[in-house]
């Protein structure tokens, strides 16, 4: 039967399922830069040029390797990938399309109608990419009362044997992460930040998004990102010998101008099929068993990939469509417009924000405790959250970013995946980073002239959900301790947090 296989923009590998039994003498591969998929969020430039760059060499290294290819760039303004794909059939005439199930529900969801409206067999096969299946998330979340990352990291450390001695986790423990908060200091030696790709396809990508999104969402230049498997495997080996040994320790850490820290920045080429997960963690434990890495390190590394990555693309499928409505905690404030520039007296958030807009990039704790924790303080509508985490950075894909956008960051789903609200003040962000020295605002100071905005917030936060929060044990305490503030610090700090809110500059883009 001759084959139509599509592979999509973050499908990038020779050993995506699509490919399987495929034949290069009879069989088309189809690849399409489409409308509606660079317009479906106000994608970051650099995250644009990523996708493109990245699908037109992973084109060529079919034509290459023998492959039959139809490429269809932008310029050629294919509206969407069921016109690329019914193209492609008037052209071949194959007798079946083969497709590896996509990431995001939104396009799975159009493909159900896909069969009818193109006239021949579909075939939506599962992505084999992930250490879990969706039946092996489904068996492990069955029958449970509560969906813990930590017992499911547990199943899936003992599944893949990683980091295992015999039943037992390595070193007697399962997880590190006391061991991996400490602040960092600005003398500290980092890693040079990663140097991008640069040749020919990449320069005719990058002129043609110029050209073609100049009011998108961030700075195309400098681009850092690889687009290529092997510029993705160096990037992966320049971590394990560079920074995977500190990763651990300073995993929290957040310092002014500093971006990348210890951190991987693999996460994109990850999503995209450039790199592979079990064999990024294969690689960690080996640094572990050579004695070039400490255990703490190595284990927080790979409960990333192996726990919190394969999780929440588990729970994903298992609570979509519903989940990326969901709104518990009933905030509808928009985001303010410096989630778009960065023009912001509050330190923090310029670093984070203007880092997002310059790289494409903010590690794990600035997007959870800096720009999310700030939207959860001030309401903001977990659906306008949402839609800013999955433009801004250059591995936002809904299968990753909503989970842990809605769940993890805005407490929007009851629970379900964090027990508790990621909710702080100014001492939490004085304590992991040296943003607050360089603040206008003072950290220690609650209300008044020169007060940081982030303590009225936090206490506004607890008052304003406090019956609710009174129910959660992990919470109750700090419900206490506002109950036992006296009714004039009380209004003091709800004046402080309303007058806040009420100056910001609502975004209207
Ligand atoms: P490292 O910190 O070096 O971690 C190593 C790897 O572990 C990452 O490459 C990533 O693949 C994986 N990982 C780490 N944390 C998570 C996590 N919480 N969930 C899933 N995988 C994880 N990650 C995305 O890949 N795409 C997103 O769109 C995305 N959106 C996020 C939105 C919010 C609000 C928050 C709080 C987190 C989001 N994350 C997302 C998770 C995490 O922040 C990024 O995976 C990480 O910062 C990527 O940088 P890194 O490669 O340097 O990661
Ligand atoms: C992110 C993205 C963008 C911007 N453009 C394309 C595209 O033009 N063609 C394509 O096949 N894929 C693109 N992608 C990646 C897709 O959004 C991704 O494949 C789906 O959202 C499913 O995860
Ligand atoms: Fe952020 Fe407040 Fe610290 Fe300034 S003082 S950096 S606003 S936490």
């Amino acid at each position: 039967t001759r084959r139509l296989v599509l592979i999509l923009g973050d499908q990038l590998s020779r050993q995506i399922s699509a490919l399987k039994g495929g034949e290069k003498a009879r069989d088309v591969i189809l690849m399409a830069e489409v409308a509606e998929e660079a317009g479906y969020a106000d994608h970051h430039k650099q995250k644009l040029a990523l996708v493109f760059a990245a699908m037109r060499h992973f084109a060529q290294e079919l034509q290459d390797a023998g492959w039959t290819v139809i490429y269809r760039e932008l310029t050629e303004d294919v509206a969407d990938l069921q016109t690329a794909a019914r193209d492609a059939i008037a052209a071949k005439k194959p007798e079946m399309l083969v497709v590896t199930e996509p990431g995001e529900y939104r396009l799975w969801d159009r493909m159900q109608g896909w069969e009818e409206a193109l006239g021949l067999p579909v075939m939506i096969r599962e992505d084999d990419r992930f250490l879990c299946s969706h039946q092996d998330f489904a068996d492990w979340a069955d029958g449970r009362k509560t969906m813990l990352m930590e017992h499911f990291y547990r199943e899936m450390r003992k599944r893949t044997g990683l980091l295992m001695d015999g039943d037992e986790p390595e070193g007697g423990t399962w997880n590190y992460d006391a061991e991996n908060r400490k602040p960092a200091r600005d003398d500290l030696f980092l890693p040079d930040p990663p140097e991008g790709a640069d040749d020919q396809i990449t320069q005719d990508v990058l002129a043609m998004v110029e050209d073609r999104f100049p009011e998108n969402f961030g700075k195309l230049h400098p681009f850092s990102w690889q687009v290529t498997r092997k510029g993705a495997e160096a990037a992966r080996d320049r971590f394990m010998q560079e920074a995977l040994p500190e990763f651990g320790r300073y995993q929290d850490a957040m310092l002014t101008d500093r971006p990348y820290m210890y951190h991987a920045v693999l996460s994109a080429y990850l999503n995209r099929g450039l790199l592979e997960p079990l064999d990024l963690c294969e690689r960690a434990e080996a640094e572990y068993r050579a004695g070039r890495a400490p255990l703490n390190a190595v284990e927080g590394f790979i409960r990333q990939i192996i726990g919190w990555r394969e999780y929440v693309r588990g729970l994903y499928w298992r609570e979509m469509p519903d989940y990326a409505q969901v709104n518990d905690l009933g905030a509808d404030r928009p985001l303010p417009d410096f989630y778009w520039t960065g023009e912001t007296e509050m330190h923090c958030l310029s670093q984070a924000i203007g880092q997002t807009i310059e790289t494409a990039y903010a590690h794990h704790i600035q997007r959870l405790m800096i720009t999310g924790t700030y939207a959860l303080l001030i309401g903001a509508d977990p659906q306008a959250v949402h839609r800013w985490y999955l433009g801004v950075y250059a591995d936002a894909y809904e299968w990753v970013e909503l989970p842990n956008t809605i769940g993890m960051s805005q407490h929007a789903d009851g629970g379900l995946l964090a027990t508790k609200p990621y909710a702080a003040s100014a001492s939490y962000i004085d304590r992991m980073s040296d943003y607050c020295g360089d603040c206008a605002y003072d950290p220690k100071a609650k209300t008044g002239e020169g007060a940081c905005p982030w303590n009225a917030l936090y206490w506004d936060f607890i008052a304003r959900h406090q019956d609710r929060f009174a129910r959660n044990h992990r919470m109750r305490m700090v419900v206490a301790s506002w109950k036992k503030k006296s009714a004039r610090d009380q209004k003091a700090l709800r004046k402080a947090a309303a007058d806040h809110m009420a100056a910001l500059t609502p975004y209207e883009g």
